[in-house]
């Protein structure tokens, strides 16, 4: 795709999000229809709506390049040059249950001989109005400002965040993780957002994020945020319908979590 339209999909993808942005604000303190409740997780006629938004404007820019989404996709994404993904509520249980951390995520990856490579991303923070931004090769962006992993080194210096996903697997497999790095580590931090946790690691407030059983509308746009930062992004395919174990970071602890990861954790990324 040539940089011209590289940089319009990255503005595409900005309008569709902040559109889906402005449904998540307004409707954060009403009650909100429950499409599906499971032990861990909660789906929403709002992540629908929002998915549905979102599609619809990306197809104003882009009409051919079909959509990977949380919500659903078009049977074209994996046969095309270029699939957009999408997490159209990324938090979906904070946001239902009216904590206001939560986001928007939408990445372009276009195909490489391997499988597919992302090339552009956003994740945007209606809450906080932050939106962070990346095309490949370029510095990554909070509002427009370039942005950096931290430069902390030590685990005992370092905040890092973790996921549970939301099976039995995922939580056992975590649990481990869990258990040995809060002795070691300045604080954990689990918030619910993986693709929050993905632009905070980009940005240096957090050190490092873990997470098994990760799906890939959850980190796409964030993992080329951290690596745009400067920052490492691990995947490691866990199983089928798109799920990774993730170890995201900022460089200087990437040795540290791994080893921890492969001594108590899930399958160690090496990608
Ligand atoms: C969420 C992820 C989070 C994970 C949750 C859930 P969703 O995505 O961002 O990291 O721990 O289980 O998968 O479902 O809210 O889009």
């Amino acid at each position: 795709m040539k940089s011209s339209a590289l940089q319009l999909s990255l503005d595409t993808a900005v309008a569709a999000a902040r559109e889906a942005g402005g449904l998540m604000q307004k409707n954060l303190r009403r009650t909100k229809q429950v499409n599906e409740a499971t032990r861990h997780d909660l789906k929403l006629d709002l992540d629908v709506q929002c998915q549905e938004r979102i599609t619809r404007r990306l197809a104003v820019d882009f009409p051919e390049i079909p959509v990977l989404g949380e919500e659903g996709a078009d049977p074209e994404e994996a046969r095309r040059d270029h699939r957009w993904v999408v997490d159209p509520i990324d938090g979906t249980v904070n946001y239902a249950h009216g904590i206001p951390h939560a986001s928007v995520s939408i990445a372009l990856q276009q195909r490489t001989g391997a499988g597919f490579e992302t090339v552009a991303g956003v994740v945007y923070d209606p809450f906080l109005g932050e939106l962070w931004t990346a095309l490949r090769g370029k510095p990554a962006r909070l509002n427009g400002r370039r942005i950096r992993v931290s430069t902390r080194r030590r685990l005992d210096e370092s905040v890092i965040s973790l996921g549970f996903a939301k099976t039995r697997t995922s939580l056992d497999r975590m649990l481990p993780v869990f258990n040995h790095l809060v002795h070691r580590v300045r604080k954990i931090r689990l918030m619910g957002s993986a693709a929050l946790a993905l632009a905070y690691v980009a940005d240096g407030r957090f050190d490092g994020y873990v997470e098994s059983g990760i799906r890939l509308w959850d980190i796409a746009a964030g993992g080329l945020l951290v690596e745009s930062a400067g920052g490492i992004f691990r995947t490691e395919p866990v199983g089928p319908d798109y799920r990774y174990s993730l170890n995201a970071n900022n460089g200087g602890i990437d040795r540290a979590l791994q080893r921890v990861i492969a001594r108590r954790g899930p399958p160690a990324p090496t990608s």
